[in-house]
């Protein structure tokens, strides 16, 4: 059975195989993405099929504990539930929370299920963690946001790629057999794993100070205008706002970007040459950012100062060139453009576009004033639940925000104060165990559906073992929740290929046009990326070989002003740097059950330079707490001495004391709603020695900048409705 693996956006093509300890064995298969490659989470994945604590029947929370029950009695309860919050508090007083590893299908459904069957105006979903920075930069620029305007294959023919933030190696490794004939250039604080291999291979690691980035991007496009590497014609024919950036890269010169950033000015000389230069000699140049750029306050201006190099170099639409965001969901993409997020309907589309609505309500049966409006994004929707104004029950359809949103003690404390929380999960994650209603659904290799790759390829999801006891699929979910609460039941089809049929219609003549991508092209074998007009479209590997989707068909410079994203203070003078590692997924809700997995990555850990460990009175093993200003998290010290000594780097996968995101500070980029999930000051200090030191310095209030003077700013939720110290949890706690 042909499928793809259940995790990262790269999507690599599997074949599952009757057989095994799980039910079917997997293995790669010819693709052009992963080209029979896989990575050792593709490889291990039947095993979080028969987790020993698979959920496999609801569960309803009575007399303070989680307890077995039927769907009938799992589904009214939650149903009751919603009807009870209703009808206190309004439609918006239930909220849905989504996840970009959920099918197209899904995502469509549970953005239909939020607007139409709820009304509420209070979805959003965890994409707004991930790419949201890139996708706000990137439609600020070209128009459009596709992750990758080109296929992934199209790298193989690279000479240069600068790699801003990301890390491959250990995030998406078969996407290494593509770079194999590129000079890497990485962009990282620590050496990476992708940054090591950069210098073996005679590239370059440029090591600023965390944060920093801008300055960077701003350092490269004034040598790149300095020495006359710039695209003088592209810029005419295929950019405005020009000058603004030349301006504004003019006060960069490499000595003072290396006094602000640490990048020293010969290395910042040396890339933008190797970039310059293989673009003047017609080489393939590739600009492409990951999280390390794009997850701060200043994510989207990051992002567009990289956009802007790109730009200068006349890279985007240029055939073996090009800008990219390393989306990394396993449906980041998708789930990005059918109607999850806070201001967004089906094809991409704006949720506050008359033509949008009037032509999604007619695909949905609805009237188009019956739709709300756009709601908060995610980090200010947790943050409002439970309180005065905000939503007062929640559903949860793949993420698990106890582990993965910031701030951890303030998410966990606002889920603990709804009326309501249902989750829907295939295992018992850290938010499920909070719930009052768990509803045990599919996973990839029990169910039918279509997912699209960052390269904004559709493909097929397919069922290749029956779902154990009383499991069902999120559509049946969405589909049965919304006939309790009165819709029409051919509202919600729960077939996957029904929906996805109907989903084609929602986004015909949207951005991401899918009305040509049909299920039977997709059975026949063929590759179809979006936008895909009509049933004879080939669809369209590669964005802006023309025009940018701008009305002007120009790409825009955005000349972006630098501010650093974080400051260390003498109280907490480390940079800590949130980050991945290969053996663990996310949250770690799925790989932590993996037994191979969870013996290669089994803790919590901070990797640390020596020096720095010597002067906190700590040694490789043993186990610290890593004190930030909001809070503190328990991590196992790995010395390494190719960190820069001011920072240290820790992962999120894991739960509980050990959460990254209790260390997060509260800030939020302007326009993407992104929170600072990269970087925080912290200081170490050995487990036992306690002290004053646990005292948190600030209150830790939310700072929600006001998104005016941006030119998307219109589509963005308001600063406004902001709940201050909130009701408090009268509940105590759920065991
Ligand atoms: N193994 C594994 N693979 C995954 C995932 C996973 O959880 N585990 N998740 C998937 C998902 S959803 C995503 S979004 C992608 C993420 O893929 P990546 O973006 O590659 O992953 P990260 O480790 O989050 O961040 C990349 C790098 O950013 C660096 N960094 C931190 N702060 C800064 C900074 O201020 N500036 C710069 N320049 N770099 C900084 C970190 O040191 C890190 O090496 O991976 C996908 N693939
Ligand atoms: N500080 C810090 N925080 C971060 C990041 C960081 O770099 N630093 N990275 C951010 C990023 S990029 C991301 S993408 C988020 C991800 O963080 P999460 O949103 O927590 O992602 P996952 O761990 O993948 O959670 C998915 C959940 O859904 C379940 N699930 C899987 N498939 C399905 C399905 O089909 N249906 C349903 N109903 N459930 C399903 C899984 O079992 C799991 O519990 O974390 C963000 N948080
Ligand atoms: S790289 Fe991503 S899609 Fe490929 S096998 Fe690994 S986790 Fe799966
Ligand atoms: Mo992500």
């Amino acid at each position: 059975m042909d499928t793809h693996c259940p995790y990262c956006a790269l999507q690599c093509a599997t074949v599952l195989t009757p057989g095994g300890p799980h039910g079917v064995d997997v293995g790669p298969r010819d693709f052009p993405v992963n080209r029979g490659g896989l990575c050792r989470k593709g490889w291990t994945a039947p095993a979080v099929l028969t987790a020993p604590d698979r959920l496999t029947t609801p569960l309803v929370r009575e007399g303070g504990r989680l307890r077995p029950a039927s769907w009938e009695h799992a589904l009214s309860v939650a149903a009751g539930g919603i009807r009870a919050a209703r009808e206190a508090g309004g439609p918006d007083a239930v909220a849905v929370f989504g996840g970009g590893g959920l099918t197209n299908e899904k995502a469509y459904q549970l953005g239909k299920f939020a607007r139409v069957a709820l009304g509420t105006s209070q979805i959003d979903y965890n994409g707004r963690f991930c790419m949201s920075s890139a996708a706000a930069a990137g439609l600020r620029a070209f128009g459009v946001d596709r992750g990758l305007p080109f296929p992934v294959a199209d790298l193989s023919g690279a000479e240069v790629v600068l790699l801003a933030g990301a890390n491959p190696a250990e995030t998406m490794p078969p996407l290494l057999g593509h770079l194999t004939g590129a000079q890497l250039v990485v962009l990282d604080p620590r050496r990476s794993a992708t940054a090591r291999l950069a210098l073996e291979r005679g590239g370059v690691h440029l090591r600023g100070t965390p944060g920093s980035d801008l300055a960077v991007a701003l350092g490269l496009l004034h040598v790149v205008f300095a020495e006359g590497w710039w695209d003088r014609e592209y810029a005419a024919a295929r950019t405005t706002g020009l000058e603004r950036v030349r301006r504004a890269a003019a006060a960069w010169w490499p000595e003072r970007v290396e006094r602000v950033t640490g990048v020293g000015a010969a290395e910042l000389r040396r890339t933008a040459a190797l970039l310059g230069r293989a673009r003047r000699d017609g080489g393939g140049v590739y600009v492409l950012t990951g999280r390390g750029v794009e997850q701060h306050s200043t994510g989207t201006a990051t992002v567009g100062a990289f956009i802007d190099l790109a730009l200068a170099l006349g890279l985007p639409g240029r055939p073996g060139s090009g800008y990219g965001c390393l989306t990394g969901q396993g449906n980041g993409q998708g789930g990005r453009e059918h109607g999850q997020k806070s201001d967004q309907l089906p094809g991409y589309r704006r949720l506050d576009d008359p033509a949008a609505r009037a032509h999604v309500a007619s695909v949905w049966g609805v009237d188009p004033a019956s739709l709300p409006g756009p709601g908060r994004s995610a980090t200010e929707l947790l943050d409002s639940l439970g309180t005065d104004g905000g939503p007062r029950a929640l559903l949860v359809f793949g993420s698990n925000p106890v582990v993965s949103a910031p701030p951890a003690h303030r998410v966990e404390e606002r889920l603990r104060a709804l009326d309501l929380l249902v989750v829907a999960d295939v295992v018992p994650s850290e938010t499920a165990l909070l719930a009052d209603v768990v509803l045990p659904v599919t996973q990839w290799a029990e169910e039918e559906g279509t997912m699209t790759n960052l390269e904004g390829r559709v493909l097929r999801r397919r069922r290749a073992l029956p779902p154990p006891g009383a499991v069902r699929s999120d559509l049946e979910v969405l589909r049965d929740l919304a006939v309790r609460l009165g819709q029409p039941r051919e509202r919600f089809p729960a077939d996957p290929r029904a929906v996805y049929d109907e989903l084609r219609a929602a986004s015909a003549g949207g951005p991401a046009d899918y009305r040509g991508i049909t299920w039977e092209r997709l059975d026949a074998g063929e590759a179809l990326h979006w936008p895909c007009p009509g049933p004879a479209h080939p669809g369209t590997p590669r964005l802006f070989t023309d025009r940018f989707a701008h009305p002007d068909g120009r790409a825009r410079f955005a000349a972006a002003e630098y501010s650093p994203a974080v400051r260390t203070s003498p109280a907490h003078p480390l940079y800590a740097l949130i980050g991945r590692v290969l053996a663990q997924y996310q949250s770690g809700a799925q790989t932590r059950r993996v037994p191979e997995l969870a013996a290669a990555e089994p803790e919590g850990f901070v990797e640390v330079h020596p020096d720095t460990a010597a002067r906190a009175g700590l040694a490789d093993g043993d186990r610290a707490r890593v004190v930030a200003r909001d809070g503190t998290a328990l991590a196992t010290v790995r010395v390494d001495d190719t960190l820069r000594p001011d920072t240290v780097f820790l992962p999120f996968h894991f739960p509980g004391e050990e959460r990254a995101n209790l260390l997060t500070e509260p800030r939020l980029d302007p326009v993407s709603r992104m929170p600072e999930l990269k970087v925080c000051a912290v200081r170490l200090e050995p487990l036992r020695a306690r002290g004053p030191s646990g005292a948190p310095e600030s209150a830790g209030a939310w700072d929600f900048p006001d998104a005016r003077g941006f030119p998307d700013a219109r589509e963005l939720p308001g600063a406004a409705g902001r709940p201050g110290a909130g009701a408090r949890d009268e509940r105590t706690g759920r065991t």
